[in-house]
């Protein structure tokens, strides 16, 4: 097992990696900028590094500096957490040549994933079920138009390279196919470097369904159950919950398989996520692969008991997974707490936290870098904590979140708790019944009450 970790991140993930590693009698390193210096991830690890200013791209983001931190510290792993360089081909690639295990995928997998049209080709190639559309990327604006009129409108144009929601164009009938593929083309080219673009029936109103998946240096592959990340603004999720009020131990079975096919495509090793859109009929496709950990993996610890970043460390240091059925017990929910001012266009309120309780009692955890005091940095994204509960039913679970959200003060910065109190509170949302265009288009927050 490794002896020391450097954890090349900030805010709560890191502080969440250094917990898992102090269980496991591993030392940790932090990085940090100099605006995260009063940040509870530099106050918890053993050793501390600066690795330069507050703009990402010259700390966060600057790979020769995380080596450097790494070496005169005698870190033999690195775990990226989320953002930042987690998803970076590159920097997986010099941490091994660098003799540092990198704790996520190698960079052909990362490649493969990070390229959409060829992961989704691949996902053919082994059955994993797909949106139909075009067979890999589509070039020239006449080939477009004819396998969008094929596949029948209203169809999707993606970026190759993009992701997230990223460089997508809906085109709803054949008279503006041109002018949407034109804006997806530039768009990619400008946005990613790379214009490739590809070309999918439009699913109307489905909910976002994700697997977590872990794979162990041995070829053994398994899946820990479902998340529901369906309530999103903006491509940014909201409020997410396992299990998903869609699915049932048959269609979890299906989709758990599908996942694990997926990662078998690239002989996937470490912690990922398969994310499928569940359409209205209860069929279901392969969107996109994360080779990461995830914002949302506590509500699947919560309901597997699985440590995740355990997990990860584990399989990065070659020990096998254990082969166990899965069991999910009972339902949990997360709500991001972000300092975003909803009265004003969710726009981020960064600045001193003034006073900060957080809720306590049965079955409710916080992720949270922050405490009374703290600076919200301007710098960075705005989730300042993760509010986190589980109950033996959905209900109960949402009666808790209400429960701990009304407990939590957080003064001196605005912050998103008053809009999952009201959604917690809709009937909607109540019964289970919600899509990917929910919050946007169905769900009014009003700022004049709480
Ligand atoms: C889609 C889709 C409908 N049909 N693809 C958005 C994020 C990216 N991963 C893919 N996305 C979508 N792809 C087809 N063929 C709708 C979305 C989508 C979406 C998906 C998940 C969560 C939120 C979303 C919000 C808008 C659109």
């Amino acid at each position: 097992m490794f002896k020391k970790i450097l954890i090349a991140n900030r805010g709560e993930i890191a502080l969440r990696i250094i917990r898992t590693c102090k269980e496991m009698g591993i030392k940790t390193v932090a990085v940090y900028s100099t605006a995260d210096a009063n940040s509870l991830h530099v106050k918890f690890a053993d050793e501390a590094v600066c690795i330069g200013p507050a703009v990402s791209r010259e700390s966060y983001l600057k790979i020769p500096r995380l080596l450097a931190a790494a070496e005169i510290t005698n870190a033999e792993a690195i775990h990226p957490g989320y953002g930042f360089l987690a998803e970076n081909a590159e920097f997986s690639r010099i941490c091994s040549e660098h003799n540092i295990k990198f704790i996520g995928p190698s960079p052909e997998m990362i490649d493969t994933m990070g390229n959409k049209s060829r992961a989704k080709e691949n996902m053919i190639k082994y059955g994993v079920p797909v949106v139909p559309g075009s067979e890999g990327i589509i070039k020239e604006f006449k080939h477009g138009q004819k396998v969008a009129e094929e596949t029948g409108y209203p169809v999707i144009i993606k970026a190759s390279a993009g992701g997230g929601g990223r460089g997508m164009r809906i085109v709803r009938d054949a008279s503006d196919f041109k002018k949407q593929f034109d804006a997806a083309t530039s768009e990619a080219g400008a946005a990613f470097g790379n214009p490739d673009v590809y070309i999918e029936k439009f699913i109307e109103e489905p909910r976002h369904v994700e697997i977590q998946i872990l794979g162990d240096q041995h070829g053994y592959i398994t899946h820990l159950g479902e998340r529901d990340c369906s309530m999103q603004r903006r491509h940014q999720k909201i409020l997410e919950e396992s299990p998903s009020p869609a699915v049932d131990e048959a269609l979890r079975e299906k989709m758990g398989q599908a996942a694990i096919r997926a990662a078998q495509t690239v002989q996937y090793e470490g912690a990922g996520t398969v994310e499928f859109l569940l359409d209205k009929y209860g069929e279901f496709y392969f969107m996109e692969m994360n080779t990461r950990i995830q914002v949302e993996h506590p509500v699947t610890e919560e309901v597997t008991g699985y440590d995740l970043i355990r997990s990860q460390i584990e399989i990065a240091a070659g020990i096998p997974l254990r082969r166990k059925a899965l069991k999910m017990r009972g339902h949990s929910i997360e709500c991001r707490i972000n300092a975003e001012d909803l009265a004003h266009g969710f726009r981020p309120s960064a600045g001193k936290i003034t006073v900060f309780h957080p809720p306590g009692g049965h079955s409710v955890r916080v992720d949270t870098h922050v405490y009374s005091g703290y600076v919200v940095p301007p710098n960075y994204d705005s989730m300042i904590a993760k509010l986190i509960v589980s109950a033996p039913t959905r209900q109960e679970a949402i009666a808790r979140m209400y429960r701990a959200l009304g407990e939590f003060i957080i003064e001196g910065v605005k912050t998103t708790i008053p809009y999952h109190k009201q959604l917690l509170q809709d009937e909607n949302f109540i019964a289970g019944e919600f899509n990917t265009g929910y919050l946007e288009k169905v769900f009014k927050f009003n700022p004049e009450l709480n």
